[in-house]
């Protein structure tokens, strides 16, 4: 399945859905679409599930109505393209409404039709109409929905050695730096929509390197070192790149599981780059492998009960990954149980694992500015888990806004409260800042409410040595909003933040142009965005100077395609942010 769904065009079945199992609402520009759930959201939930249908079996009851082989193929496909992304891959659930046989088959084909058609008296378009799904089409997910979920396989020991390929053996490879690039400046850039990065010089902003890497790649982490960079796909392929080559390129491949979000690497005394360990969506586990070859060692299961309930959920999937600076651990955020587990790695054969209840629906995170507390959305629960990585406990729940969302989140001194780490949201137009200062009346709450542009926020960045804020809303459903970013002054937080046009500096055709995820480089004084537009368009990196606001470099290239991410090698390293 190469052929990319485009986020947008994935939100009508899970409106569908949400009709289905929900109130009923006619769309219209006052209305919403998905009851309960903000355009902005839908975006962000709706991305394919790489699990081809050939991989997962077809299941029939007897008490569903008959499908062919055919049928089930086509329903599979849908399925994992459109709706697995918030309803689960075994539709029991995740962030969207469980669809599973109980519920489905007491409803019966011709209500889910009616529903999933979206035709509905209130005058509501429908499939046939929006061409999304045709006639058949929905007439099979109608089927389907009734039908036993097909559950794809497990990805052990030996479907992984079967993938794992070192192409340039450790001793093999250059006994020190063969290139001339300053590889501590150097930039990896998620090409999501072509499965490479664009391993870009942060001080020539030139292209040193397109790599092929995983499908609808998602994340880059550094080794300890700075020497390895680790790519992980959606399709949970982790490439490892060595940069010290004369042309930085892949060497070692490995695929941990079929649908997979996060890598990172050891970075305790004593290990660094021995390790590296990879997180799966599916099937729900994590690996640990040899740092410079991949070569898998250790597998971990994360199926078991949720947090508080204390009921079994046969799919939590990982999501963010951290490396612990105080011990040799592995910080590991598990999405649907809300436990964030400490993996000792100083033993694998004798795992010693903390599992700290936190909060459902944990996503990514980054750490204070000493390293030692880690602040993890917990999504969908509106709450920020703050742990303590040196005695291994749950420090505080910290409510904040509706679907917090900080990426790695920012930290600075503020003139106020002090020492402060902030994450955005993606359903509200917050930015909450929360006290770090342990020893301070405050820590651990929130101190200010900054109001940003809108919802739809990813990505809020600065640098210990910038004096700004950046805020991006790449998720708004305006143009005006999602083509632009916030940017606050730190010195002096009551003064309205300033807006920058950055998509319209990128001088740029047709398209989306959504501004995403500020990145800065290794001095602190420029400050990156990509202006990610659709596959076929043409997208840009736009290079800002941090002190003046005004633009160094666009930076344009046909090989750039769908950009989204990007890592400053020296940054992710130590984790700046
Ligand atoms: Fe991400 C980080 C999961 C959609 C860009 N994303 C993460 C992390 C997780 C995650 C678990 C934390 C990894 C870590 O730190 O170890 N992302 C998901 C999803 O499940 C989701 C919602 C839907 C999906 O189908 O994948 C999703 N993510 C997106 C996008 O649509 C984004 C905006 C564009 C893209 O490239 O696909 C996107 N996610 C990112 C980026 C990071 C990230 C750039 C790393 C931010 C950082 O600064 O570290």
């Amino acid at each position: 399945m190469r052929t990319h769904t485009h986020h947008l065009k994935a939100i009508p079945l899970a409106v569908a859905m949400a009709l289905a199992f929900g109130t009923v609402h006619a769309q219209s520009k006052d209305k919403p679409v998905h009851p309960g759930t903000p355009k902005e959201e839908l975006m962000y939930k709706g991305a394919p599930v790489p699990i081809k249908p050939g991989e997962a079996p077809d299941v029939s009851s007897p008490k569903a109505p008959a499908m062919t082989k055919e049928e089930f193929d086509v329903a599979k496909k849908i399925y994992f393209e459109r709706c697995a992304g918030c309803h689960g891959v075994l539709r029991k659930g995740a962030t969207g409404k469980p669809l599973t046989p109980d519920i489905t088959q007491a409803r019966g084909t011709d209500y889910l039709k009616v529903f999933i058609n979206y035709g509905s008296p209130a005058g509501m378009p429908n499939w046939g109409t929006s061409g999304e799904l045709t006639e058949q089409q929905v007439d099979i997910m109608a089927r389907f929905l009734q039908q036993p979920p097909p559950v794809p396989p497990e990805f052990g020991m030996a479907e992984m050695k079967a993938t794992w390929k070192v192409i340039v053996p450790p001793e093999d490879r250059p006994k020190k730096k063969m290139n001339k690039v300053n590889l501590q400046n150097l930039f990896s850039v998620t090409l999501r929509d072509t499965g490479q990065v664009a391993l870009i010089d942060g001080d020539t902003k030139q292209i040193v390197n397109i790599v092929d890497t995983g499908y609808a790649v998602h994340i880059s982490r550094l080794s300890s070192s700075g020497r390895y960079l680790y790519v992980i796909g959606r399709d949970a392929q982790v490439n490892l790149i060595d940069l010290w080559m004369e042309k930085p390129n892949n060497v070692a491949v490995i695929k941990v599981g079929l649908e997979a979000r996060s890598v990172d690497t050891s970075k305790y005394k004593g290990w660094e780059d021995k390790y590296a360990i990879a997180g799966s969506y599916w099937p729900p586990q994590y690996t640990i492998m040899k740092g410079d070859t991949l070569e898998p060692l250790k597998i971990v299961s994360t199926r078991g009960m949720i947090v508080g309930t204390q009921e079994y959920h046969p799919e939590p999937r990982v999501a963010s990954i951290v490396s612990s600076h105080f011990h040799p651990e592995f910080v590991v955020n598990v999405k649907e149980t809300g436990k964030t587990l400490m993996v000792d790695y100083s033993d694998i054969n004798n795992l010693k694992v903390t599992s700290i209840d936190t909060a459902r629906f944990l996503h990514d995170g980054g750490w204070d500015a000493t390293k030692r507390y880690f602040l993890v959305a917990a999504n969908q629960s509106h709450k920020i888990a703050v742990i303590d990585a040196k005695d291994d406990k749950l420090v505080k729940l910290v409510e904040v806004g509706k679907i917090p969302h900080p990426g790695r989140g920012a930290n600075w001194k503020d003139p106020k409260y002090g020492a402060v780490w902030a994450t955005g949201h993606l359903g509200d137009d917050t930015i909450a800042v929360i006290s770090t200062d342990p020893k301070s009346k405050n820590a651990w709450k929130v101190v200010r409410t900054l109001k940003g542009q809108g919802g739809g926020n990813l990505f809020i960045k600065t640098h210990p040595k910038s004096g700004h804020l950046y805020v991006d809303t790449p998720l708004n459903p305006d143009p005006k909003i999602s083509q632009t970013v916030a940017v606050f002054d730190l010195k002096n937080l009551d003064k309205p933040y300033q807006v920058l046009p950055i998509a319209e500096w990128a001088g740029l055709g047709e398209g989306p142009k959504r501004v995403v995820q500020p990145e800065y480089n290794k001095a602190g004084n420029e400050v990156w965005f990509s202006v990610w537009s659709g596959k076929e368009q043409e997208s840009a990196l736009v290079v800002l100077d941090d002190k003046t606001l005004k633009v160094k470099k666009v930076i344009k290239d046909k090989r750039l395609v769908t950009p989204t991410g990007k890592f400053n090698v020296y940054n992710t390293q130590h984790d700046i942010y």
